[in-house]
């Protein structure tokens, strides 16, 4: 049996704020809750090492993720700049089920962090659905957005634990699979489908290139260009920062 591949990797945690990032966070680390909120103040940064197999390489990764517990607070992050997002290979999206406008507001959260970024693995988490009875919404609003932004999606409980765990999993794994070149970030039908087209015509990558790989290549992807226009026509709720880049990309 080989050794299997290391990879480091760094992903960031983004949403409204009180939507659970930090709970989401401790149940995956430390496997605990705790229904106090202490807002976080500016980021927060763990590091655990999950096991993903990959089998279109016949091989096993162990990735370690430094995960960024960001503010979510757009003024705080404006005021304290760009850097949380930087190198970011990964973005684990959390709205709250008990709050609508947290799910609409998630593009904005995922264009701030790729615009500095490039494109990235993205996992949608919609949190707190242990709370059934105050939910705002559910899996039917959840689904098609999901699907629309080319985004996998889990309701997840950080106080039950009920699908944390596989969330993480989930974004290690495109995480590892991109870096290894066996796909690409997903962005609607249409555009992944583009992306593998183009991505053949520049031939296969080195997986030594990788801490930036995925963003160097995938700023060439075309079908980004349209997603991202997409998102700005459909989302009129984008940080402004991020309203003047799409304007002036
Ligand atoms: N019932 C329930 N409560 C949750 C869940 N996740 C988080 N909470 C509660 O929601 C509140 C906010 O959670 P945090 O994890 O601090 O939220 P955050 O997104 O990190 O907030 P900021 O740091 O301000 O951006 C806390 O009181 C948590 O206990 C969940 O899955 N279920
Ligand atoms: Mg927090």
């Amino acid at each position: 049996m080989p050794e299997p591949i290391q990879l480091k990797s760094k992903i960031c945690l983004v949403g409204e704020a009180a939507v659970g990032k930090t709970s989401l966070l401790r149940r995956y680390v430390l496997d605990q809750f705790d229904d106090t909120y202490v807002r976080t103040l500016g980021a927060k940064v763990s590091k655990k090492t999950m096991s993903v197999p990959v089998p279109e390489r016949k091989t096993q990764v162990e990735i370690t993720m430094a995960i960024w517990d960001v503010i979510g607070h757009l003024g705080f992050r404006q005021l304290l700049g760009d850097a949380f997002f930087d190198g970011a290979q990964g973005i684990l999206a959390v709205a709250d089920l008990t709050r609508r406008g947290t799910l609409t507001q998630l593009p904005g959260w995922v264009q701030a962090v790729e615009g500095i970024a490039g494109t990235v693995a993205v996992v949608l988490a919609a949190n707190k659905a242990d709370l059934t009875s105050g939910a705002a919404y559910g899996k039917q609003e959840v689904a098609p957005m999901a699907t629309v932004l080319g985004y996998p999606y889990f309701l997840t409980s950080a106080k039950t634990g009920e699908n944390v765990e596989d969330a993480f999993l989930r974004l290690g794994s495109d995480i590892t699979k991109i870096q290894l070149g066996v796909r690409w970030p997903s962005r609607g039908a249409g555009s992944r489908v583009r992306a593998a087209s183009s991505a053949r015509r520049r031939g296969p990558r080195h997986p030594s290139d990788q801490g930036n790989a995925s963003r160097a290549t995938s700023r060439g992807i075309r079908g980004h260009e349209e997603s991202k226009a997409r998102l700005s026509s459909t989302h009129a709720c984008l940080h402004p920062r991020v309203r003047r880049r799409s304007r002036g990309s």
